[in-house]
């Protein structure tokens, strides 16, 4: 697996519980796909910025595999006060997969916003009966402070997991429940089969879709855009958070 030491080096001032998301999703994806690396555009790979007020340093990996166009792992450090992990994993359009998405945003003392979901692609946007399944046999564990969607949340499941852990337990329970998303998404991935041609203009309108509801998220533009600018942020969310395939790769 490639590792820089400029991304061990963040990796050990995050909040705990990003740092052990963070290598449960890798050793998932290890565990289950065939990683080739992911080409970021240039210089967005590990960017430092400031403009108004705190640092904000971001360092991006990112994988291929036969069944994802996109696999992204972004840690982010804004000042002292505010550590995030974000993660999307992009399905190629040939496969009727649903998006994997998932947010952590840890504040000084405490994980503000917990969220994860597998997001349906398909046009009556729900997920696959596999999926549910396996979904429903799962831990369902409850937690205590649910939060309610932003608007844009249209784009998540049923299954959509959204909270501010109230405990030590709590952001276990999170962790594990992520961790079944993933052998479950990542499970299903291996065994899928691909659509025709004319199926696969649909699934990429639904990811296009997806990725036009979260870049409606202004509490993410808001921190880029105070340490980066907004051209940057725009160009940021659409060319790495929430891009759409190009045509070469749809070919
Ligand atoms: C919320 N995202 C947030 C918040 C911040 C960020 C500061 C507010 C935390 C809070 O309300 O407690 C910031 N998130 C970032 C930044 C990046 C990031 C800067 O990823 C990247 C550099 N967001 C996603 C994905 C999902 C997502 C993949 O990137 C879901 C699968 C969801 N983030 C999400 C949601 C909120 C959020 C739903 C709450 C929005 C709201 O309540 O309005």
């Amino acid at each position: 697996m490639l590792k820089t030491s400029v991304y061990n080096s963040l990796r050990e001032e995050l909040h705990p519980l990003i740092c052990q998301l963070a290598q449960g999703i890798e050793s998932c994806w290890a565990k289950y796909l065939h990683l080739e690396p992911y080409d970021l555009p240039e210089g967005l790979g590990y960017v430092e910025g400031r403009l108004e007020g705190e640092k904000l340093t971001i360092e991006n990996r990112c994988y291929q595999t036969p069944q994802f166009r996109k696999m992204h792992l972004e840690l982010a450090k804004v000042g002292q006060n505010l550590d995030i992990l974000h993660c999307v994993m992009f399905p190629r359009p040939e496969y009727p997969l649903p998006m994997f998405g998932c947010d952590l945003v840890a504040g000084k003392t405490r994980i503000s916003a917990a969220i994860a979901d597998l997001s349906p692609t398909n046009p009556q946007r729900t997920l696959p009966e596999s999926y549910r399944n396996a979904l429903a046999t799962g831990s369902s564990k409850a937690f205590s402070q649910p939060r309610p969607l932003p608007q844009w949340g249209d784009i998540f499941s049923e299954f959509c997991l959204f909270i501010r852990p109230d405990s030590p337990a709590e952001e276990m329970a999170f962790l594990e429940r992520v961790e079944e998303f993933l052998h479950i998404h990542c499970n299903q991935a291996v065994q899928v089969q691909p659509l025709s041609v004319e199926e696969q203009a649909a699934y990429l309108a639904g990811q296009r879709y997806y990725c036009s509801q979260q870049q409606r998220n202004d509490k993410t533009r808001r921190v880029l855009e105070k340490a980066f600018g907004s051209e940057w942020a725009e160009n940021y969310m659409n060319s790495v958070l929430f891009d759409l395939p190009t045509e070469e790769e749809c070919e």
